[in-house]
């Protein structure tokens, strides 16, 4: 994963520091393009540890249409708990303490800090335990899972692109057209958060199957490992389902940015010796990649360095 570290190197040295809607602030680049060859191994971090299967749950979700936290909480996967858990803090409902920036205030804050645990953990038990608060506030809007499966199309009528996509790559596979996007400028503004991974095409070639994503907004340290390995793991699934062997992943990132509360951490990564890529195992008795469970998906061979933690900006 040279390749990652690389472009942690290249911001440090060359971005710019950028005041950004967070609050945080940080060091960014604009336009960077990395490639992972498929079928050299998973690219998946090894200079520290990365939950797949933080991954694989929400790649699952987004597939299947999904939008609500609660699927993912089922699964103990609380990566947009905080997206969800705004829109609530922000709501007539919300009778707790004020959570105005409460992102920024708990990253400087200990004991602040202490407080949105105490009302995340009471906004979790709320979504898992009763259905109209799940209903209202558990789901982001029309986010990815809603745009792959059902973009809003004419007449009421909706369009499945992934569907679409894999149709068009098992019966023309030669097309320059297998595009799909997650950018739909009528619903972003009901987005709880606008896609970062907004727009991604596929491509056949020799018998391999490549995807480049174009990623407009990329957080370095905590986004990007988890962006790369979901388009990998999307590559794969789909490769399958189409007979076909893994090309390259191609990451074309727009605002590449490091938050400068995250720079200690990335320093702590550079000096680490990146490890041999693990290898991804798909339970052989699935083909289409709407029938994937968590436990169908695994890796092998996966032996990273140390967690290392650093708080996420909301
Ligand atoms: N972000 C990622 N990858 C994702 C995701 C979010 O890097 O998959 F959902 C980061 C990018 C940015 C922030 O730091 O989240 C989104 O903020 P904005 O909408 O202002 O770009």
């Amino acid at each position: 994963m040279e390749q990652y570290l690389n472009l942690c190197r290249h911001i440090k040295e060359n971005g710019v520091i950028k005041e950004d809607r967070t609050g945080v602030g940080t060091k960014s680049v604009f336009g960077y393009q990395m490639r992972f060859d498929l079928a050299k191994g998973f690219p998946l971090v090894t200079t520290k540890k990365t939950a797949f299967r933080l991954v694989v749950s929400e790649l699952l979700w987004f597939l299947k249409g999904d939008t609500n936290v609660k699927t993912l909480m089922k699964e103990k996967n609380h990566i947009w708990d905080e997206w969800a858990f705004e829109k609530w803090v922000n709501s007539e409902s919300y009778k707790g303490p004020d959570m105005t920036n409460f992102g920024v205030r708990a990253a400087n804050d200990p004991a602040f800090k202490t407080i949105v645990e105490e009302q995340m953990e009471i906004f979790c038990s709320k979504i898992l335990s009763d259905e109209q608060f799940a209903n209202e506030f558990g789901d982001l809007g029309p986010v990815y899972g809603k745009q792959w499966r059902s973009w809003p199309g004419n007449d009421g009528q909706t369009i499945d692109q992934v569907q679409n996509l894999i149709y068009q790559l098992k019966n023309n596979p030669d097309s320059r057209r297998h595009i799909i996007t997650a950018w739909n400028p009528a619903e972003v503004d009901d987005m709880a958060l606008p896609p970062c991974h907004s727009f991604m095409q596929f491509y056949v070639a020799n018998g391999k199957l490549s995807c480049q994503l174009y990623q407009r907004s990329a957080d370095v340290f905590l986004g990007v490992p988890f962006n790369i390995a979901s388009y990998a793991l999307l590559t794969h699934l789909i490769a399958k389902e189409c007979q076909l062997e893994v090309g390259e992943f191609v990451h074309t990132l727009g605002d590449a940015h490091l938050y400068l509360n995250h720079m200690e951490q990335v320093e702590t990564q550079l000096e680490r010796e990146p490890k041999q890529l693990p290898t991804l195992i798909l339970s052989s008795d699935k083909n289409s990649i709407f029938d994937y469970e968590v436990e169908d998906i695994s890796l092998v061979g996966y032996d990273p360095h140390p967690r290392i933690k650093a708080p996420i900006a909301v």
